[in-house]
């Protein structure tokens, strides 16, 4: 029988050879800390994707090539984080029919900005936009598992697990908050 160890280890490197098929982008490498979230939730599901800085503004041959190029390169879905006035998502929508998943960041304004950009796409072009800043980017992540595992029974069931560790973690969080005067039975 496989050990421990070495069972956690080759599935460390099966996660790190998994085919990229979430591609998470974002406007400006100062968006990484935040949108490294999405990035850190596909990791724990073992979901192989790629990071990128591509600007709807600055760099718009890239993010076009990027977006039209996506399918074809096994991508199912895309995570797209930016601040200010955030095209990206809606630009990334504009060129593909993948899923695209909007995380508006707070560059200023508190990121009102950017999720008014995110949000308000035209009707035929949708994109899915998330809570400002690191829940959305939490979020981002989880909704691309979400959308995977509509066709992986594996991945369906690690959510399964997630949801049900976090119920149970929120509980002894309330447990330990009122202590032993808690009349909720958890
Ligand atoms: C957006 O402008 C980026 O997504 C970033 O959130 C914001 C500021 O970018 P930097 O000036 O920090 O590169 O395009």
């Amino acid at each position: 029988m496989m050990r421990l160890k070495t069972r956690v280890r080759s599935q460390e490197s099966e996660r790190r050879a998994a085919k990229p098929v979430v591609a998470v982008v974002m406007g400006s490498d100062s968006d990484l800390a935040v949108m490294a979230e999405a990035a850190r939730v596909l990791g724990e599901f073992g979901v192989g994707h790629e990071v990128l800085i591509v600007s709807a503004h600055r760099t718009p041959d890239r993010c076009r090539a990027f977006a039209r190029g996506a399918a074809g390169r096994g991508i199912r879905v895309i995570v797209a984080g930016a601040g200010k006035a955030a095209h990206l998502a809606g630009v990334i929508a504009a060129h593909t029919t993948l899923p695209v998943i909007g995380v508006p960041l707070d560059a200023g304004m508190n990121g009102l900005d950017a999720l008014l950009s995110t949000v308000q796409m035209p009707g035929g072009v949708p994109v899915a936009c998330m809570a400002v800043g690191k829940a959305g980017a939490k979020n981002a992540g989880l909704l691309a598992v979400e959308i995977l595992a509509l066709g992986d029974a594996g991945l369906a069931s690690r959510l399964a697990r997630y949801r049900g560790r976090m119920a149970r973690e929120v509980a002894a969080k309330g447990r330990a908050a009122a202590g032993s005067s808690n009349p909720v039975k958890n």
